[in-house]
């Protein structure tokens, strides 16, 4: 296997079950192991993110870079740092085993003197990338444009006051979307970065929202123009960096889109962390996107509950992952979207090794998680409780409310002849809860008896 950047794994990460002591292999993760009549690989669709492990030198805003990349060093030719970073991402990609990857423009080649310059080194890179998801058979997940890094973008891309600002972030993903089709992407992702205010003292929120709305139109107008069949998603967010994002959370983002006739255009990139920034459980950002018909992709890692902010940490709860992708699964599982790393070491973490433990310890997570959700759906978990509970609205009554063939004066008619009189039920919480342990214990439990039975 080709690369000599990550030499101590010197080559495919493969699958060596729960007892093995080896940590560069699989625990769970089996690819062609089938789950609800697919293979693991394709319900999961797992994707290496390029920023957070090659384009970040493990800086925060205390200190300086800790970790071992050589190519974000000053003083570079920069096509040369460029190569170097897409050689070793490249080599990481195929030996980790993952079908995708994502990017910025800005994550794998640097803004030029001018735009020109800039969609030239873009364009150079994107060649390089080209050759090795040929040698590799690594596919596109999404591609995405960074209008937040550049000093131009520090109030808005799309929402800055200055029209010339939202003329260059249109440019820049005119590119981008282009770049992405060129490489077959899956879907398109925008994160509105800085699409939000610091203050409202300065700020016109229904400007900065019609000229949003009027951003999101022209990209949705060029995906068409140029034949890109992927899904536009955009990932909600609701504060960090800036004090109050528009694209708060799910539910914000599709009553944003319906206000503005776009609800066919987009669907949604939802972020386990970004979820609890924004006061909710991934579990609840997953069932709000599934019930507005706006599901669309994951940006899969874990937050700190003791922190306020975005520490993109690698996910490292089932029972966490487990809730959100049986809604998920329940609802036929992901198509265009799939799980996208979009998670970071921790400064500490600085031999080239680590970045393999972080990735294999999440995958495991994500997939232990999948077994037990397959597992829930095939048993019914929940969705035998949840039918039963709304079974009164397929009858008489509850189908005359919803069909709007009664009026309140009917139902007072009869509430009032005691022909309706309800008792109270019991919503059963603490019986689910135990309900769905008892199914993530099962899981353990068939993989314990499997792992006895290989001999392990
Ligand atoms: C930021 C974030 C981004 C997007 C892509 O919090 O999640 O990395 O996923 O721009
Ligand atoms: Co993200």
């Amino acid at each position: 296997m080709s690369g000599d950047f990550f030499t101590e794994v010197p080559g495919r990460i493969g699958y060596g079950g729960p007892e093995s002591s080896d940590p560069l292999s699989y625990a769970v993760y089996q690819p062609d192991r089938e789950v609800l009549g697919k293979r693991m690989e394709d319900q999961l669709r797992v994707a290496v993110c390029l920023w957070h492990s090659f384009n970040w030198p493990g800086s925060d805003v205390f200190g300086v870079g800790t970790f071992d990349r050589p190519w974000l060093t000053a003083g570079q030719d920069a096509a040369t740092a460029s190569r170097a970073k897409l050689d070793a991402a490249f080599e990481f990609i195929d030996k980790l085993g993952v079908p995708f990857f994502t990017f910025h423009d800005r994550d794998v080649a640097p803004e030029g003197r001018t735009y020109s310059e800039t969609r030239a080194n873009l364009n150079a890179s994107v060649s390089q990338i080209e050759g090795h998801m040929a040698r590799t058979g690594a596919r596109l997940l999404w591609g995405t444009a960074n209008l937040f890094g550049h000093p131009r973008y520090a109030a808005g891309a799309a929402t800055n006051p200055d029209p010339d600002v939202f003329a260059y972030a249109a440019a820049q993903v005119k590119t981008m979307l282009e770049v992405t089709h060129r490489l077959g992407g899956a879907n398109y992702v925008l994160w509105g970065g800085r699409e939000g205010y610091e203050t409202l003292l300065n700020t016109d929120l229904s400007r900065e929202e019609a000229q949003f709305a009027r951003f999101l139109a022209l990209v949705a107008e060029h995906k068409e123009r140029i034949g890109f069949k992927g899904t536009l998603l955009i990932e909600p967010k609701p504060q960090e960096p800036t004090k109050h994002q528009y694209d708060y959370d799910a539910a914000t983002v599709v009553g944003f889109l319906q206000r503005h006739d776009l609800a066919d255009e987009y669907r949604l990139n939802l972020e386990v962390n970004h979820a609890t920034l924004a006061g909710h459980s991934f579990h609840h950002e997953v069932a709000s996107a599934l019930a507005l018909g706006a599901f669309g992709s994951v940006d899969v890692n874990r937050g700190d509950y003791q922190n306020g902010w975005d520490t993109d940490q690698f996910p490292n709860s089932v029972d966490e992952l487990s809730l959100g992708l049986h809604e998920i699964l329940s609802a036929g599982g992901v198509t265009a979207g799939g799980f996208n790393f979009d998670a970071k070491l921790r400064r500490q973490s600085i031999s080239r090794t680590d970045l393999f433990h972080a990735h294999i310890g999440g995958i495991d997570t994500l997939a232990r998680a999948l077994l037990a959700a397959a597992d829930m759906v095939e048993h019914q978990t929940l969705a035998a409780p949840r039918s039963e509970r709304y079974a009164d609205w397929s009858k008489e009554l509850g189908a005359a409310i919803l069909s709007g063939a009664v009026t309140l004066a009917d139902l007072e008619r009869r509430v009032a002849a005691g022909e309706i009189d309800p008792r109270p039920r019991s919503g059963q919480q603490e019986l689910l809860e135990g309900s769905v342990n008892r199914r993530i214990w099962a899981v353990d439990a068939s993989r314990e008896r499997e792992t006895k039975r290989a001999g392990r």
